[in-house]
């Protein structure tokens, strides 16, 4: 790891900063898990089908913070870097993808910084997922931290398409061929037609009542 620590407390502060993140993560996963069980209950539905959850590894931190033109710095990756803790949620339906960032978004504790609608807005390469940086208050024993977690929510099916494409791409370096680049755009429309039909299926299907056997 070759961060630069420049308090000459290095090695504490980059624990105690992992540590921060880390609650943080911890945090927003149980107000999801929370979120969902309390759907079940009155919906007898979950809209989350899972959750993974990461911190960055300290060489992704430092190659982004060079990508981006900054030295590698604590101060930098707090300030720079907004997916430190990152959470994907995976939901069974893009409906429930805006419920859940709804929900999110009124939650008392976490603030909104910022959102990126890749659903309604998905980029050139057929991407598509919604994106939220929020923060939540990480409570230590001497001070509150108010810590950023990137939140990722997408369907089974954009996730399914996202994980490919991503190995695709650092395959390729990011130079993806043509062929293949069209190919991936053609999957993408084959997802939203997917999760469009499976939607309207499921919609279907709680109007109409069981046969009796
Ligand atoms: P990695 O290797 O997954 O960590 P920012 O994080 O805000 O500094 P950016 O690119 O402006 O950078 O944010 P954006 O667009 O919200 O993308 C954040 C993350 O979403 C990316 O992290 C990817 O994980 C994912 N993502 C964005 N675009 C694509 C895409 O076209 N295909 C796939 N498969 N994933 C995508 P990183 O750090 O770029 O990469």
């Amino acid at each position: 790891m070759d961060l630069k620590i420049d308090n000459g407390n290095g090695v504490d502060s980059w624990k105690e900063v992992m540590l921060i993140y880390t609650s943080a993560l911890k945090q927003i996963e149980t107000k999801l898990e929370i979120l969902n069980d309390e759907f079940q209950h009155v919906h007898q539905y979950n809209p989350i089908e899972h959750i993974k959850s990461r911190v960055k590894t300290s060489e992704s931190i430092v190659k982004k913070l060079k990508k981006n033109g900054y030295e590698s710095t604590i101060e930098n990756m707090v300030e720079h870097v907004n997916d430190i803790a990152g959470i994907r949620v995976i939901c069974s339906f893009t409906s429930d993808i805006f419920r859940l960032a709804d929900m999110i978004e009124n939650h008392k504790d976490i603030r909104v910084i910022s959102v990126k609608d890749y659903i309604t807005y998905p980029k050139a390469s057929g991407y598509k997922s919604y994106h939220m940086i929020v923060t939540v208050p990480v409570y230590l024993s001497d001070r509150i931290v108010d810590t950023k977690v990137e939140i990722q929510i997408r369907t089974v099916a954009m996730d399914f398409w996202a994980s490919l494409e991503h190995k695709i791409h650092y395959k390729f370096e990011g130079n993806v061929p043509e062929r293949i680049k069209n190919e991936l755009i053609e999957c993408a429309n084959m997802v939203s037609d997917l999760d469009a039909r499976m939607r309207t299926l499921n919609e279907e299907i709680k109007t109409l009542a069981i046969p009796e056997q």
